[in-house]
């Protein structure tokens, strides 16, 4: 059996075409069904939902053989672990889908270039607090994280934080509430994440899987 973790939602919708293209189907709509294991159309694969940020556990010990999740989420979870090796994931390929940015935003009103210049110390709130500090590091700016796990856009409206690190796709949720994307980390697309003993026992059908989906990843633009 091989044990596939996703997560509901974009990532879930963006792999269904890469599935296909290994012949798989999945035989339920997540959004419909409440069940958590989802039978495909191969007797030997099956799919596993998790919180997205429940992905790179799962692979790790092996609760599922392989799994999909964001860059962003990669680095969080390594971070905890000390690099990706020490985590035990082998991550072949970037399916360069679910794609976005991970960014640093400040209320409209905020003149972060000068609060920066002036070697402020800065309150930033983020769900990615390792990707934050080490950006700020790197840029000789000292910060006071603040651990969120969700809405992260209400922190600078509610005084709560000086400017938040968070994923910006079309940049709609920043506009929304009178924020601002002052920089731009780095890129973000979901890879592929695979149990390393898995890849020894199970070798064959996890290879045909991943050899499916590195030709049918689409093209860099
Ligand atoms: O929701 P939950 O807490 O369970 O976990 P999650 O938020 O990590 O999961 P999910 O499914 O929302 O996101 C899974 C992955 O999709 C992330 O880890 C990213 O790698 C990727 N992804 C791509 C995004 C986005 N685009 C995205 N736009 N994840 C989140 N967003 C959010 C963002 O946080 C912000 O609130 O969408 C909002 C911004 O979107 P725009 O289009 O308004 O800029
Ligand atoms: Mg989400």
């Amino acid at each position: 059996m091989i044990t596939l973790a996703l997560s509901k939602g974009r990532i879930f919708d963006e792999i269904m075409p890469l599935l296909a293209s290994a012949g798989i189907a999945v035989l339920e709509d997540p959004e419909k069904s409440r069940k958590l294991i989802l039978a495909t159309n191969q007797p030997d694969v099956r799919v596993v939902l998790v919180r997205a940020s429940d992905v790179p556990t799962y692979v790790q010990y092996g609760g599922a053989d392989m799994g999909v999740c964001g860059k962003d989420t990669l680095i969080e979870h390594n971070a905890e672990w000390g690099g990706a090796a020490r985590s035990g994931l082998f991550l072949p390929l970037d399916l360069r889908i679910a794609r976005c940015r991970v960014s640093v935003a400040v209320r409209s009103d905020f003149d972060y270039e000068h609060a920066v210049r002036q070697g402020a110390r800065l309150r930033v709130a983020s769900k990615y607090t390792a990707i934050a500090r080490d950006f700020f590091a790197t840029k000789g700016v000292h910060v006071d994280m603040i651990k969120l796990y969700g809405s992260m856009e209400l922190a600078p409206l509610t005084g709560l934080a000086d400017a938040i690190v968070d994923l910006v796709s079309t940049g709609n949720t920043l506009k929304a509430n009178h924020l601002v994307e002052v920089e731009r980390i780095m890129d973000i697309s979901s890879h592929l994440v695979v149990n390393q003993a898995a890849l020894k026992l199970k070798q064959a059908p996890l290879r045909r899987i991943i050899d499916a989906f590195a030709a049918a990843i689409p093209p860099a633009e």
